[in-house]
Order: C-alpha cells, then sequence, then structure tokens
C-alpha cells in the first residue's frame, strides 16, 4: 500500500533514515561487516525492533496513566509465524524499508525469507490467538495476551522414504529481535510440597522471568504485548545449593526449571494427561495473574474490584487452573475471605471452548492435581462441593418432576393392565400403593445420581478407580461467560457438552464467530490482489473496515476487472509453482485448477477421503480414451499438514499421500491431468503462500465435528471457492457468499448419530469408494500393508467402522468434485463467483470478532493516544 509513497520526497528522506537505521544496527548491535541475507534481515529486524520499543513504551504508559478495563488473553499457544514484514507493514514503512533495503544492495524478499517463524502453536486455537492480538492493537483495545516462551516450537515435518520425521525447531537460534527480556518482571511460581490444613509449602519452585513481544496495531498508535513466561531456577534456592556445596544440586534445579519451558506439545486434538504439561498450564497462569495483580494494587487499595478492571479470556481448557489459582492468590496470598473471593474469581473469568471432540477434552486425575498442586486441588473440591449444593434444589426438583411423570405414566399402565384383569376400582388402589413403595428412599439415591452429571470430579469411566477433574466443568462454574467459536459450535456445545449447565444459566453461554486478521491474510500475504481492490474501492480503508469489501460486488460483472483478477491468481499460482518444484520436484501446470487441502492432519478432517477421490479421479482417467482425456480439467491436488507425532492413523494419511502421488505423478498416460502434491511442514509461511494461490480448498471434515475452522475464511477472502461440508464456519460462509457459490455436500451435524448406528454393510458402499479402498489395497501405490490398518479403520467393523463417516459422504462429495469442474470449464462464471467471494466475506475479519467480544463478554473499551 506505501508502494508509491517512495516517489515523493518525504518518503525518499524516511527510507534514507531507516537505511542509516539498519547501518547502525548492524555496526554497533551485530557488530558485523557482512551484508549477506541473515546479517540484513538481523540489522533490518533490530531496527523494526527500535520502533515497536518506542510505540510499545507510549502505548503502556498512556494505559497505565487512564486506567482502563483490560482483557487478558490466556494461551498455551500463539502461533505468530514471521514478524518483519508484517510488523513494517503495520508500521506503515513498507516502501521506506523496501527503499532503504535496496540502497544497502540488499531485497527485501530475500532479508524477509530469513525470517523463522515463531510457531508456539499447533494450529487453529494459535493461530486464532495472534489473529486477535492483531486486531486487539488495531482496535486500540487494552488487552494483553499471556503464555509461554517455548524454546521449541511446533516441530519441524521433513518428508523422509515417503513418511512424515519430525525434526526439533529450535527458533530462537538467531536470537529473538521480537522481545524484550524483563528481568525485573520476576514471580515466584510453586510446585508439590504438603498441606497443612489449607497453608501450603511448595517443595519444587521456581521464577517466573517476562519476555515482551510488542504487538503494533494496523495504522494506530496503539503497540499492544505479548507476554510470554521463561523459566528460571529459584535463586534463593540455587544460591542455597551452591552455598551448601551441593552443584549437583544446583544444576538440577535449573535442569528442572529448563524443563518447563522447554518444548510446545505438539497434539493438536489428544489429551495426553502429561504431568509436565499441567505443569506447563499452571506455570504460566499462576505468573500470568500475579503479574495483573501486582499491576492492579499499583493503583487500587484492595482487590475486591479486580474484575471491573481486568477479564481473563481462557483460550480452551489449557488455562482453566485459573479458576484455582486466582483463588488461592485471592485467599491465601491476599486475605480476602472465600466468598469474595469467588465472587471476584466468576466475574473477572471466561471460557472459549474450541472442540467437541471427546479426546480432546481435558481431564486431569485428581491425583496429578493433587500432587503437582496440593492446594488446587483442596481449592477444586471445595468449590466442587459448594456448586454442588448450590444447585441440589434445583437438582431434587428435577428428579422429583421426572418421577411424578414417570408414575403417572407408570400408574396410568397398571390402570390398564388391572382393568384388562379384574375391576377398575381394585386395579387403581394397587396402582397407587405399588407406586408409594421405597418412593423416599429412592427419590435420594436418585438426586445423588442426577449431581453426578454436574460434578467437576468425576469418575473416570474407564477406570472406576480414578478420578478425573473435568477442566471444561471447572471452566463453566468458574466463568461468567462460556462462547463457541461459530454459530452451529455454539448450539452444538449448549446440546452436547454443556446441557446441564445450559439449564442453569442459559445466559452464560454465546457464540462468538471466529475471524482472521485482514491485514496478515490478505493485505499482507497478497499484495497483488490487494492493490487490485484497492484500486477498485479507490482506498485502502477496507484493511480496516472489511464491510467495505462488500462494494467489491459490481466489479464481478465487469470483464476488464475479471481479467486482472484472474491475472493476479495466475501469478500467485506461478509463486506456488514455483515453491512445489523446489521442494518437491514436482512440475506442475498453472493452467491447472490449484485445488488445496491443507490443515493438521485428523481423521475428523478427512484427508483420506480427499485423497479416496483423488484415487478414483485417477482411475477414471486411466480408463479414458484420449478423446475423452481432452475434456478433463486438469487438477493440481496440494495436500499440507502435521500429524501428531504419536498419531498412527495421521501418520498413514500423511503415507498414502505421498505414495499416491509418486505413481500418479509419474504416469505418464496421466500427464498434467492430474499431479498430487504433498508441501511439507505446513506452517503460517507456508499458508502465506499457498492461500493467494488456491482456487479451490477443501473443509470436508465430518459435519459435527471441526468447531469453526479458520483457513476457510482466509482462502474464501482470497477468491479461492469452497468444497466442505456443513461444519463449523463453513455454514456462515455459505450465508455471507451465498450457498449457490459454495460446492457443498454430506450428511448434516444432526444425523451422524443415527447413521453411526444404522450403518450399511460395507459392500453397500458406493462402487467407487470400494474400488479406491481396492486399489490401495491391491498396491498399485506401493506398500499395501502399510495401510491396512488405515483400510480397515474405515471399513472393517471391528476397526474403527468409518466413525467419521466417509462411506456415507463419498457419492455426494463426488457429486461436489463433478459440479467444481464444470464451473470450472467457465472461465468468466468462476472469475465472477470468485470476486464475490471476496466481496462477501468481510464478516470474518477478527476486527468484527474481537469488537464483539470486547462489547458482548469483556466490556473493554477502546483507548487509543490522542
Ligand atoms: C491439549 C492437551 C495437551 C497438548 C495439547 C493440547 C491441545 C492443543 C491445541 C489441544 C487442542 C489444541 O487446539 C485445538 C484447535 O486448534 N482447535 C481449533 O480451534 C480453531 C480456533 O477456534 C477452530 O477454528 C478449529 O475448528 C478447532 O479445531
Amino acid at each position: 500500500m506505501n508502494k508509491q509513497a517512495t516517489s515523493n520526497g518525504a518518503a525518499a528522506a524516511d527510507a534514507a533514515a531507516v537505511a542509516a537505521d539498519i547501518e547502525a544496527q548492524r555496526r554497533y548491535r551485530l557488530a558485523a561487516k557482512s551484508s549477506d541475507p541473515q546479517t540484513m534481515y538481523q540489522a533490518a529486524a533490530w531496527s523494526v525492533h527500535n520502533k515497536l520499543v518506542d510505540a510499545f513504551d507510549k502505548t503502556q504508559e498512556y494505559w497505565k496513566e487512564k486506567d482502563p478495563k483490560h482483557v487478558y488473553y490466556l494461551s498455551a499457544e500463539f502461533l505468530m509465524g514471521r514478524t518483519l514484514t508484517n510488523a513494517v507493514h503495520n508500521l506503515g514503512l513498507e516502501g521506506e524499508y523496501a527503499e532503504a533495503l535496496k540502497n544497502l544492495g540488499a531485497d527485501m524478499e530475500t532479508v524477509r525469507s530469513q525470517e523463522l517463524d515463531a510457531a508456539l502453536g499447533n494450529g487453529g486455537l494459535g493461530r486464532l490467538a495472534a489473529c486477535f492480538l492483531d486486531s486487539m492493537a488495531t482496535l486500540d483495545l487494552p488487552g494483553w495476551g499471556y503464555g509461554i516462551r517455548y524454546r521449541y516450537g511446533m516441530f519441524k515435518q521433513a518428508v523422509k522414504d515417503g513418511l512424515q520425521v519430525e525434526l526439533p525447531d529450535y527458533w530462537l537460534d538467531a536470537g529473538n529481535p521480537w522481545e524484550i527480556r524483563r528481568p525485573e518482571t520476576q514471580f515466584k511460581v510453586g510446585f508439590y510440597g504438603s498441606l497443612d490444613g489449607d497453608k501450603w509449602t511448595p517443595s519444587e519452585e521456581v521464577v517466573a522471568e517476562a519476555y515482551d513481544v510488542p504487538i503494533p496495531g494496523y495504522k494506530t498508535k496503539t503497540c499492544s504485548t505479548l507476554r510470554l513466561w521463561d523459566a528460571l531456577p529459584s535463586s534463593e534456592l540455587d544460591l542455597a545449593a551452591f552455598n551448601a556445596g551441593d552443584y549437583v544440586k544446583a544444576v538440577e534445579l535449573k535442569r528442572k526449571a529448563d524443563e518447563i519451558t522447554a518444548v510446545l506439545y505438539p497434539n493438536d486434538a489428544t489429551e495426553e494427561g502429561k504431568e509436565l504439561r499441567l505443569k506447563q498450564q499452571f506455570f504460566f497462569v499462576s505468573a500470568s495473574l500475579q503479574d495483573t495483580i501486582a499491576r492492579y494494587l499499583e493503583k487500587h487499595s484492595d482487590l475486591s474490584g479486580l474484575a471491573e478492571k481486568a477479564t481473563f479470556q481462557m483460550n480452551d481448557t489449557h488455562p482453566t487452573i485459573a479458576v484455582a489459582e486466582l483463588m488461592r492468590l485471592l485467599i491465601d496470598v491476599h486475605g480476602m475471605d472465600s466468598n469474595a473471593a469467588w465472587g471476584v474469581t466468576t466475574k473477572a473469568l471466561a471460557y472459549t471452548n474450541h472442540t467437541v471432540m471427546p479426546e480432546a477434552l481435558e481431564k486431569w486425575p485428581v491425583r496429578v492435581i493433587g500432587k503437582l498442586l496440593p492446594r488446587h486441588m483442596q481449592l477444586i473440591e471445595q468449590i466442587n462441593t459448594q456448586w454442588l449444593a448450590s444447585i441440589k434444589d434445583h437438582v431434587s426438583a428435577k428428579v422429583a418432576k421426572e418421577q411424578a411423570a414417570k408414575k403417572a405414566e407408570a400408574a396410568a399402565a397398571a390402570v390398564k393392565v388391572a382393568a384388562a384383569a379384574a375391576s377398575a376400582a381394585e386395579g387403581k388402589e394397587a396402582a397407587a400403593e405399588e407406586a408409594k413403595a421405597g418412593e423416599e428412599v429412592e427419590e435420594v439415591d436418585l438426586v445423588a445420581e442426577a449431581l453426578k452429571a454436574y460434578s467437576i470430579v468425576q469418575e473416570n469411566q474407564w477406570n472406576k478407580d480414578e478420578m478425573l477433574v473435568n477442566m471444561a466443568y471447572l471452566a463453566v462454574v468458574g466463568s461468567f461467560a462460556v462462547n463457541g467459536v461459530a454459530a452451529i459450535h455454539s448450539e452444538i456445545i449448549k446440546t452436547d457438552i454443556f446441557p446441564h449447565f445450559v439449564e442453569l444459566f442459559p445466559q452464560r453461554f454465546q457464540n462468538k464467530t471466529n475471524g482472521v486478521t485482514l491485514r496478515r491474510w490478505l493485505a499482507y500475504c497478497n499484495p497483488e490482489l490487494s492493490a487490485l481492490i484497492t484500486e477498485a474501492l479507490g482506498t485502502d480503508a477496507w484493511v480496516k473496515d472489511a464491510t467495505l469489501l462488500a462494494k467489491l460486488k459490481p466489479f464481478a460483472e465487469n470483464a476488464e476487472f475479471r481479467k486482472r483478477w484472474r491475472a493476479v491468481k495466475q501469478a500467485k499460482k506461478a509463486e506456488l509453482a514455483a515453491h512445489i518444484k523446489d521442494v518437491t520436484g514436482y512440475e506442475v501446470s498453472t493452467n491447472s485448477m490449484f485445488d488445496i487441502h491443507v490443515k493438521r492432519i485428523h481423521e475428523y478432517k478427512r484427508q483420506f477421503m480427499n485423497a479416496l477421490s483423488i484415487i478414483h479421479r485417477y482411475s477414471e482417467i486411466k480408463a479414458m480414451s484420449p478423446e475423452e482425456r481432452k475434456k478433463v480439467v486438469p487438477r493440481v491436488c496440494v495436500f499440507g499438514g502435521k500429524a501428531a507425532s504419536a498419531y498412527y492413523m495421521a501418520k498413514k494419511i500423511v503415507a498414502l499421500v505421498l505414495s499416491i502421488a509418486e505413481t500418479i505423478n509419474n504416469d505418464k498416460e496421466v500427464g498434467d491431468l492430474l499431479k498430487v502434491v504433498f508441501l511439507p511442514n505446513y506452517n503460517v509461511t507456508e499458508a502465506e503462500l499457498i492461500i493467494p494461490a488456491a482456487e479451490l480448498s477443501q473443509h470436508i471434515s465430518t459435519a459435527g465435528t471441526e468447531a469453526s475452522g479458520t483457513s476457510n475464511m482466509k482462502f474464501a477472502l482470497n477468491g479461492s471457492f469452497i468444497i466442505g461440508t456443513l461444519d463449523g464456519a463453513n455454514i456462515e460462509i455459505g450465508e455471507n457468499t451465498g450457498f449457490e457459490n459454495l460446492f457443498i455436500f454430506g450428511i448434516k451435524a444432526e444425523e451422524i448419530n443415527r447413521l453411526r448406528e444404522e450403518r450399511k454393510d460395507f459392500k453397500d458402499y458406493d462402487p467407487r469408494f470400494i474400488a479406491a479402498l481396492d486399489l490401495i489395497k491391491s498396491g498399485a501405490f506401493g506398500r499395501p500393508d502399510y495401510f491396512d490398518d488405515l483400510v480397515a479403520s474405515i471399513s472393517d467393523m471391528n476397526r474403527g467402522n468409518d466413525w467419521f463417516l466417509l462411506a456415507n459422504d463419498f457419492a455426494s462429495y463426488m457429486d461436489a468434485q463433478a459440479e467444481v469442474d464444470a464451473l470450472y470449464s467457465d472461465q468468466e462464471e468462476w472469475t465472477r463467483r470468485s470476486i464475490i467471494y471476496t466481496a462477501s466475506n468481510g464478516f470474518f475479519s477478527s476486527d468484527r470478532t474481537i469488537d464483539q467480544y470486547a462489547r458482548e463478554i469483556w466490556n473493554v473499551q477502546p483507548c487509543a493516544q490522542p
């Protein structure tokens, strides 16, 4: 957007100043003479760092003085990606930096590509947190992110011998110019130890030290912070050990502290129940709460009004130990009585749910919490006891009502039976007596039984000897607001996950449909399309006001505009094609349709179903005459995504895609009609290259399983069509874009329970589905044995039994694919609708999402410097 800025005198002067600054950084901070790309990246980054520090200091001073209410976004993950160009863009200095680097003999593209991704997150949830930070700053909302400074982020995925291998992501290797270490901001965090009454003496203690990552808003002075905690050995214990001459113990303390922030757990759906993970969660939550309380007490004399100045938004259940920790801090450290503390806690905390997958819902064994955090386990038991007591009347009434209904039914039935046997009068009497018998005793048991459904502490259904803390229940009880992340998902959590809680407080449950930042996901990852949009609208104001994108709609009817739109897509496809050649060696034609399926690999996301549809397409092409082949719409099917290292089936899915790619791409008969590519190491930076090049993108989860999805929004905003199910935010994208513009297929969420029960016999499945599986089994793609378990998971009644219903959806998926091909053959119409996608989906800007959170949950107002 600042491209033209360099042509005027002021900007040229600015560029000269920037160049001088970069030079100074190289000379004095790096003491480097070389101008290799890495050095130039470091020098440029440090110069941007300084500008961010200025903006950051001013913002934080201003907020300190004004003391507005803040939101604190507690998240175990922030998937930030690269910072340099994004920060430069948000500072409005793109032209200046490009010019300055040019004058120094470097070029922006080469320099920018030196930066390693900050991948402190798994996928959707972590990237959402990063988009939210960008929007909070852009909207001038007083808000901080709080998380963990992992030294190893999400693993790097490489492909070796046709399989995924995981490599450590030591992202801090070359230093991190985007953080400010705060040795003056430290808090102690204790673990283990013993309880004497309610007095806890931890036996292990570490120090949390803050690192601030400045978050610049777009075209605003506001620069907020992401505060990440590192763990150090507690200096007192450390010194004591050294003084006692116990060198080994001192080193051991250091190792224990290091371990806490060493690595991000690379699971995005399965709960492992590892003690270290709970330690991480408590570590960052405790430090963040202590930090907030300390700042609050600088301005206020007691903590009773904390919730008027702070909301803590819990990003999934990962920070849910905050419910107990805030209670502990208020009661044990600040002397508040427990009722008052509960009042403050439940006014300060809010919880976002991101999944309905049972295996992802965190349940920590009482034993594990009790050992690591004995005082917290005691508090959770107390919270639970009080909670169950407070709802006992409600539950008794409910049970009594249900019993009365049952009795009336039973009595009516008895009357019928008796009437048939003897006289009606005798029958009635007998029925009434029967109903009375043992009634009192029974009802007490029934209430106790019914209360179990509301209990935060519950039996492990797989192991009756173990009790678990249901962290989602703790979050719901401890929060004033609970939200899902798309309309359908917010309904499903009410009916399937928390129905008992909805009964008690329906107002607590809300929806906040996810969004993505248009800065990173349109303006900056697709500058060509952005320039075209800006030219058409006559302003770049859409970058901050996404509703303006709607004004693009009339341009869809303009043939000249469509031609230019197509040209941009072609250019982005060419960039991706070059990248594909680079990393996989495969040559793909930019005349083919670019069909993209990128996201974490998971059975519920059904990459396997896409692979089967490709196998079917391949078989069809193979069976065609040369004449028929001329009518085939050529496709490049691109996959990307990481499989959690211990996720057996997901790894097989990656292997399958790699195998079919090898067979199909080397089949001369097929040529450009079909290519399959697995792009390794899908991450934020790869996404920025892939998404703008997409023409079709796949969001094909089993209805009711994908909470929202956020890449679907990014693709839609970049003019890519969606083939997908009625799941997550696909539904709202359909409402905004017009369902006629999406390729929707498959069953509906409300059908899945029924379908799971009345499964067809395998031999009655769609023959194309069976044939595709047979081709895998035949060894057509190599390694038939290796894929046995994968094939069995969707075809064997005794092994998985197609839990995600691929077979049910396959036929309608293929129909939708046929529609895709038909429409693609009409490039004018395709392009027209592509423009409609971009024009229709401004709603999915995270600015809108954050504005809704601020108004409807946080009650936080913008606080911009004049
Ligand atoms: C849990 C325990 C131990 C280790 C890791 C985890 C864990 C980490 C991340 C579990 C789930 C995690 O992320 C889930 C996630 O990314 N959910 C996605 O959230 C997006 C943002 O709301 C939604 O768009 C996606 O639909 C949803 O799958």
